[in-house]
């Protein structure tokens, strides 16, 4: 059942990073909220982006966007294990992004095969433990606070060296609690607690993230701070469904600078681009 981050590294091109493609299953995600909330449409949807390349399917059943407030753990269950059940049928890798110990334990029973927390172990103390015993990789987020009030809490020094002194003391938990030093992978949750300065200086610093020793997943895709970027002429931002291209560049320059995970929406173009990264090195070997 269990699967190391590192197995997974070898068994793909030692170019290009592993691709998570992106289904939330919640009525209120600020990119794709709504759409996948109908379980059919989920399973089909993550089927496709699998098709269109994603390694893995990243399921969640709780948004974290900004504001957000907190599902029941039931009703959270309710939603991802039915997806999980058919992208598992299926035969496509699946991911379940939770905060909760519980739902994690149960996902991986159904067939999930990484845990995505996108509190690093902060917001359920056994979540660490769990990830051990189940002995699945799991994915390390730097966090402060739950969505609906998180935006307080966004206040740093020197955000590279303060995200990553917190995400030290989190993976030193990660051991301590038995996770294998393989299966943890880390990031630096743009977006969470980070206003969008925060989230440049952290692509900027990506090094330095890389040097911790553990792959780095960044998830950019489509958040607030590309939709500031690409503000129209009134400073209006631009729509989470228009910054795919954005997203896409993020993710071949993060994936030159050390990324190894990519979370993202628009699977086809981050493969495009990622393909033109790859080209760029080999000289023409997409
Ligand atoms: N961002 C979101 C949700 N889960 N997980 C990881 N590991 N990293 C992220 O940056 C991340 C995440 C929020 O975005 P969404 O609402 O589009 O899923």
């Amino acid at each position: 059942m269990s699967q190391s981050a590192d197995e997974t590294l070898t068994r793909l091109p030692m170019l290009g990073p592993i691709v998570f493609g992106v289904i939330n299953t919640t009525p209120d995600s600020f990119s794709d909220g709504g759409k996948f909330a109908d379980a059919s449409n989920a399973i089909d949807a993550g089927i496709r982006l699998h098709r269109e390349g994603a390694d893995v399917i990243d399921v969640g059943g709780e948004s974290t966007r900004p504001g957000a407030v907190r599902v029941s753990a039931d009703e959270e269950c309710g939603r991802v294990l039915p997806v999980i059940d058919g992208l598992v049928a299926a035969g496509v890798p699946v991911s379940i992004d939770t905060m909760r110990a519980s739902t994690a334990r149960a996902a991986v029973e159904h067939g999930a095969t990484y845990v995505n927390d996108v509190s690093g172990g902060l917001a359920d103390e056994s979540m660490f433990s769990v990830v051990a015993e189940l002995n699945v990789p799991i994915i390390v987020m730097h966090w402060r606070a739950h969505s609906n009030e998180m935006d307080k809490w966004a206040k740093y020094d020197d955000v590279v060296m303060d995200v990553v002194n917190e995400l030290t003391a989190r993976v030193r938990d990660a051991l301590k609690a038995g996770i294998a030093r393989e299966n943890i992978i880390v990031d630096p949750g743009l977006g969470f607690a980070k206003e969008a300065e925060h989230n440049w200086a952290l692509l900027r610093g990506l090094p330095r993230l890389v040097a911790m020793g553990f792959p780095v997943m960044v998830g950019a895709s489509r958040k607030r701070f590309l939709g500031a970027l690409l503000a129209d002429d009134d400073g209006n931002p631009r729509d989470p469904a228009g910054r795919d291209e954005a997203s896409a560049v993020i993710s071949a320059l993060a994936a030159e600078r050390g990324a190894r995970y990519l979370r993202v929406h628009d699977v086809a173009r981050t493969r495009d681009a990622l393909r033109v990264r790859q080209a760029w090195i080999t000289g023409g070997q997409a």
